[in-house]
């Protein structure tokens, strides 16, 4: 297995990448990063390790680095032994990056841009809105909330990635339509999520 180590934040879209290499029982080093300060937990300055700044970052023992999502959560799932993402070269594959590119693209984006503390009222509303427009956008891959996972059979990295994103709503103070909580939820008690979320909090 490729060492390497990976910088995350616990609610951040790193997370995902934390959880995707846990529960692909990975053995990995890690550590976690403050956002608004861009130092590491060790006091290192971010913007020396990964010249974007940006979780989540797998430094390679060459030193070579990535640090876009749909990139590490596919490289961990790749690695890892708990199916997160089909084999190259099958339809399931482009399904899954399909899915893992719209979460990047559209969902991350679209909550995301709610953190922005510089948002008029009538700003925020409007992304408000484009944020939910995104959130039925997945229901619709998930058939309106029929399907639990996004490939309709079992967990990918998609929706680790999906479920983070969906995470900082709360932190909004967003309400979920009911079917989009309904597979949060899901996602949320999966017992490998629960495992290595214990994972990732035992080293806090
Ligand atoms: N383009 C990157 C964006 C990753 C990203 O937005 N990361 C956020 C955390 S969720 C971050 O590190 N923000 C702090 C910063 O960019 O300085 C991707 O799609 O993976």
């Amino acid at each position: 297995m490729t060492s390497f180590k990976l910088y995350y934040t616990p609610t951040s879209c790193g997370a995902a990448n934390f959880l995707a290499a846990s529960i692909g029982g990975l053995t990995f080093d890690s550590e976690t990063v403050d956002l608004p300060t861009h130092k590491t937990k060790s006091g290192a300055d971010f913007y020396a390790i990964n010249p974007k700044g940006n979780v989540p970052t797998i430094v390679f023992a060459d030193g070579s680095i990535l640090n876009e999502n749909v990139a590490t959560l596919t490289f961990l799932a790749d690695q890892g032994n708990a199916g997160l993402a089909p084999k190259e070269g099958t339809p399931e594959r482009y399904a899954y990056l399909n899915d893992v590119a719209f979460v990047a693209s559209e969902l991350h984006t679209g909550v995301g841009a709610l953190f922005n503390p510089t948002l008029s009222p009538e700003a925020r509303e409007g992304a408000v809105a484009n944020a939910l427009r995104r959130i039925e956008k997945l229901m619709v891959r998930l058939d309106g909330g029929k399907k639990s996972f996004l490939n309709g059979k079992s967990l990918s990295a998609a929706d680790l990635y999906a479920y983070i994103v969906l995470s900082w709503t709360g932190f909004l103070g967003i309400t979920l339509p009911a079917n989009a909580q309904a597979y949060f939820d899901g996602i949320k008690a999966n017992e490998h999520v629960q495992k290595g979320h214990a994972a990732m909090a035992a080293l806090q």
